[in-house]
Order: C-alpha cells, then sequence, then structure tokens
C-alpha cells in the first residue's frame, strides 16, 4: 500500500516567525564613544552576534535600529503579527515615550526590555522606563551579553508557550 505523504504545513505553518530585535535613538554610535557606560562592540556587531544565537534555537531575527520615535512604534505593530516576541532598547525614549508604552501594550507577544547599562544607577532622568510596565522581562547592566540573555530568555519562553 502506498504511503500516504505527510499533510502540507499551513501558510502559517511554512511561516517561521521572527524576532524582533528594535533599537532606539543613538544606538547606530555604539562602539565610536562612552564604551565605558555601553561596551565595545558595534550594533552591527551585536545584531551578528544576536542572530548567531537566535540560529542555535532555531529563531530568525529581524534587527533594526531608528531614531525616530515613530518608526519604532510602526515597527512594534508590524511585530505584533509577524514576530513571535521582542526585545526592546529604546534607548532614551524609554524614558519618555507614552507612543513606545502604548504600542507595546497592544503587542500581545513576549517582550525583554534590554539595555546595554543600567540606567537605575545613573542621572535620576533614566530612572523611570515606560517600557518596563508592559515588559515580559528587564535585562540591563551586562552590556552586549544583555541581548544574547534576552534571545535566550524569549526562547525558553516561546518553549513555554508550545509545550
Ligand atoms: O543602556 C542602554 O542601553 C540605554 O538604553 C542607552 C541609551 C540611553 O539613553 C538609555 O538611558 C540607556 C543611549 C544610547 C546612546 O548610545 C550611545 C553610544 C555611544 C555614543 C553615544 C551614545
Amino acid at each position: 500500500m502506498a504511503r500516504k505523504s505527510p499533510a502540507r504545513p499551513s501558510r502559517t505553518q511554512r511561516r517561521t516567525l521572527a524576532i524582533y530585535v528594535l533599537n532606539g535613538p543613538n544606538l547606530n554610535l555604539l562602539g565610536v564613544r562612552e564604551p565605558e557606560v555601553y561596551g565595545r562592540m558595534t550594533l552591527a556587531e551585536i545584531g551578528r552576534a544576536v542572530a548567531a544565537r537566535a540560529r542555535t534555537h532555531g529563531l530568525e531575527v529581524i534587527f533594526r535600529q531608528s531614531n525616530h520615535e515613530g518608526e519604532l512604534v510602526d515597527w512594534i505593530q508590524e511585530a505584533r503579527t509577524r514576530s513571535c516576541g521582542v526585545i526592546l532598547n529604546a534607548g532614551a525614549y524609554t524614558h519618555t515615550s507614552v507612543a513606545i508604552h502604548d504600542a507595546l501594550r497592544a503587542l500581545d507577544r513576549p517582550l525583554i526590555e534590554v539595555h546595554l547599562s543600567t540606567p537605575y544607577t545613573r542621572e535620576p532622568f533614566r530612572h523611570h522606563s515606560y517600557v518596563s510596565p508592559v515588559a515580559t522581562g528587564v535585562i540591563c547592566g551586562l552590556k552586549d551579553t544583555g541581548y544574547l540573555l534576552a534571545v535566550d530568555a524569549l526562547a525558553s519562553l516561546l518553549k513555554d508557550q508550545t509545550a
């Protein structure tokens, strides 16, 4: 008897949803100044390391940076349907942006907030985050390593979701 071939996966099953890693203003300057605060890696190097770490979990990465609040809001909205989770370093918008907070409230995906430095031990204006109240978890103070740990955290959360 001919063996029945496995059912063709649905369109949704075929499309691997990616992790969105979104970076806010001035993070394109990483590696150029203040290495004692933010580390020595450039954002491009962090992007490559993140993609490599994600591959070990079978995950793809969309890695982006913008200096514009509205563009970050657009990408967060896009991530609602096209991502399986988000890692966000909103840079200085962390401390100012109600628009990003509102977009994140509607995300409905696991969200890890990442900071290279520890904002809570720096100037008082960095002590409040509009991202933290809607984040699944927060990682700060570990420079570029924080991004890799955020990938591991998302992978673990996603595994729990499908278990
Ligand atoms: O520690 C972080 O990751 C921050 O999100 C970085 C933001 C800062 O406004 C937040 O309070 C904490 C700033 C990123 C600016 O990065 C630069 C890197 C090199 C030279 C100048 C800026």
